[in-house]
């Protein structure tokens, strides 16, 4: 029988809710325990080495492993960051020590990517900074593509949005890695390197209230029928499969259970998408969309 191919995996967290982590081990099909202990597709196994919500190892023994896998594995192992980086003070989001000095996550991303067959940036905050790198953005927070540009590192990035990402999104992308390879998968990434085959249809195209939304029938408060865009629905500016794959292994998703969809998976939010419960408006995203270009053009210089 040919040997099982391990594919090493290192994750690591910065400014978060930790809720990318727990969405993972949510997976249903294959199950979380499935994910680490069994071929992901015949013959490739994940190695997950590192991923600090769930190991059980602590202090130098797991921060070698890091060095081990960087070493070991150069040019083979794929980087999971999950949260943003903050950057605006040496002390933000450390792990670690190395001669007496506390190492900024951003220190160990940037160090692990260099090295890294594809880093794959997990959840809203890691792919477009999310909710640490909201206004007024204290702690100077940035997305792991800013990370890599800021440090000029050239590596395939794969981003895997959502506040929190369905765990079908990484280990459907990850799988998809392993079967048909990094190339395969980066061709079919959208301009904000989403997979399309997640990500590839507008959430208002395939809501079941739309037939609601075309004959004019909207809810006027919560637990109404009808559709939800006079209540803040953003689903017409979100893309998603939230409303055919559904959450919590198919039981639900948000505009099922009467929210209005707030569109975690866009680079909007979360400041540009509130307030969350208020009418959305095409205007209303133009207006952000100019006002996000000048502070970035401003941010760039
Ligand atoms: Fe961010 Fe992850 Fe939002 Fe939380 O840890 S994408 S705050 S739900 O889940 O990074
Ligand atoms: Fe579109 Fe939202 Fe209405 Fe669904 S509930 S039809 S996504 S506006």
């Amino acid at each position: 029988m040919a040997e099982t191919v391990e594919i090493p995996v290192v994750w690591l967290q910065g400014s978060a809710c930790t809720g990318c982590a727990v969405s993972l081990l949510n997976s249903f099909s294959p199950g979380a325990a499935s994910v680490v202990l069994n071929e992901l597709v015949p013959g490739k196994h994940l190695s997950l080495r590192f991923i600090m919500t769930v190991m059980a190892g602590q202090g130098e023994q797991v921060m070698e492993v890091l060095k081990d896998t960087a070493a070991e594995a150069k040019g083979g192992y794929a980087l999971v960051l999950e949260g943003s980086l903050p950057m605006g003070h040496p002390l933000f989001g450390t792990m670690g020590e190395e001669e007496g000095r506390e190492v900024p996550i951003a220190e160990h991303a940037a160090r692990l990517a260099r090295g890294a067959a594809v880093v794959v940036a997990m959840g809203t905050c890691a792919a477009f900074g999310g909710i640490p790198a909201g206004e007024p953005n204290p702690t100077g927070a940035v997305s792991a593509a800013d990370l890599l540009a800021r440090e000029g590192i050239a590596v395939p990035l794969v981003n895997i949005p959502g506040c929190p990402p369905h765990p079908d999104w990484l280990v459907g992308s990850l799988a998809a890695v392993a079967r048909y390879g990094l190339e395969a998968v980066a061709a079919g990434l959208d301009e904000l390197k989403r997979p399309k085959m997640f990500y590839g249809k507008c959430v208002h195209e395939t809501c079941p209230r739309r037939a609601d939304f075309d004959a004019g029938r909207f809810a006027r408060k919560f637990g109404d029928a009808g559709c939800l865009y006079e209540l803040g629905c953003k689903g017409p500016v979100t893309f998603a499969d939230c409303p055919t794959r559904m959450w919590n292994s198919g039981t639900n998703w948000c505009i099922g259970a009467g929210s209005p969809c707030h569109g975690c998976v866009e680079p909007e939010f979360p400041d540009r998408v509130s307030p969350l419960y208020c009418k959305f408006t095409e205007e209303r995203l133009e207006r952000f969309r100019l006002l996000a270009a000048e502070a970035a053009a401003e941010r760039d210089g």
